[in-house]
């Protein structure tokens, strides 16, 4: 079986990690391939970070801080802190020294010419995906950045990278919209489309559906792969009774208009999406045109156990709605 997903970072990168348990006992020569969101990358210090490729490679590597969600566990902060010394800026965005390591090899390879997508598949040689049959591919290989339109009160506009909104600012400061020059012309990196059109699944995990799933969708041809798609397209709601599990989401959602409710997040995907899993909290959610299916738990990926439990009821709907 070939399975596609679409992901962002610390919510995608859980729920891939217990799909590829799940897969292990029942399929294992299954291949994932997933689609990694690209918009939150940023340039520090003249280093290229991609944090939600980088949360991918460390969680489904084995190397991920588990508690944080993101960055190396046994992680230090010499380096860091030594920039600061020099005042060198923003400190209010951490890379640890394992964590730098990952920026500098990138932003070497890259320089050398090598493309996003062949830096990312050589940094998943390194964490050991492909022996774990994952393919990870960026959504393209045009260097795009989500930024956030926020209304000062004099009613003029300002535009922040997306971390800054997202870290600095916490969320805190409504986001009037959100905008990712160059997407509209960004192509699909090689492999991404074709990973569409050939798989038997397609999967949306529990990932943000505005500045993570919602980027994705932005790169050309890849909704209307998802629309023209034989195979199921199936997702997990990142909400639960109407909040976000962790991050915030609904402060995203509340910027492009949309209500924060697992219904809402459905709809946001109802031209394509054929099955939704929802927490037994949102039992009564309907969505038009799309299957709905009741977690028999929690929808907490607690564990790699419980998560590989949600990925095998998951499977289950997309078999239900083929
Ligand atoms: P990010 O790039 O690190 O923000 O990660 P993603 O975009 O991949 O995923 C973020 C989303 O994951 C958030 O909206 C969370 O609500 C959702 N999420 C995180 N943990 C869980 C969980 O245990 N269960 C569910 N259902 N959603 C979760
Ligand atoms: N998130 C934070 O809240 N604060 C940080 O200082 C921070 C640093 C960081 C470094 C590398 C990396 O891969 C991720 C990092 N994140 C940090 C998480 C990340 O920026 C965001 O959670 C996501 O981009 C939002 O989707
Ligand atoms: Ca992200």
């Amino acid at each position: 079986m070939r399975i596609t997903a679409l992901a962002g970072g610390v919510g995608g990168a859980r729920f891939l990690r217990g799909l590829r348990a799940h897969l292990d006992a029942v399929s294992p020569e299954s291949e994932l391939t997933v689609i990694a969101n690209t918009g939150d990358d940023i340039s520090l210090y003249g280093l290229r970070v991609c944090p939600d490729i980088d949360t991918l490679l460390y969680t489904l590597g084995g190397g991920i801080d588990e508690e944080q969600g993101w960055g190396r566990a046994g992680e230090t902060r010499r380096v860091q802190d030594e920039l600061a010394a020099y005042g060198a800026v923003p400190q209010w965005f951490t890379l640890g020294d394992l964590d730098l390591s990952t920026h500098i090899v990138r932003s070497q390879w890259l320089a050398q010419g090598l493309t996003a997508s062949e830096v990312t598949g050589r940094l998943a040689t390194r964490w050991g995906l492909p022996e774990q049959r994952i393919t990870l591919l960026p959504m393209t290989d045009v260097p795009v950045e989500t930024h956030v339109v926020l209304d000062a009160e004099d009613g003029s506009q300002q535009a922040v990278h997306f971390q800054e909104w997202w870290v600095r600012l916490r969320a805190e400061v409504p986001a009037s919209r959100f905008v990712v020059a160059g997407l509209d012309r960004a192509a699909a990196a090689p492999g991404v489309l074709e990973a569409l059109r050939s798989a038997d699944v397609i999967v949306l995990p529990p990932s943000n559906p505005v500045v993570s799933i919602g980027i994705i969708l932005g790169v050309p041809g890849v909704r209307d792969a998802l629309r023209g798609s034989q195979a199921p397209v199936v997702g997990v709601s990142p909400l639960i009774s109407g909040r976000p599990v962790r991050g915030h989401a609904d402060a995203c959602l509340s910027a492009i208009g949309v209500e924060s409710t697992a219904a809402a997040v459905a709809g946001l995907y109802a031209d394509f999406l054929d099955g939704w899993l929802v927490d037994p909290a949102d039992a009564g959610v309907r969505v038009r045109g799309v299957e709905t299916a009741v977690h028999s738990e929690d929808l907490l990926m607690t564990d790699v156990d419980a998560t590989a439990r949600m990925a095998a009821s998951l499977l289950a709907l997309a078999e239900r709605v083929r």
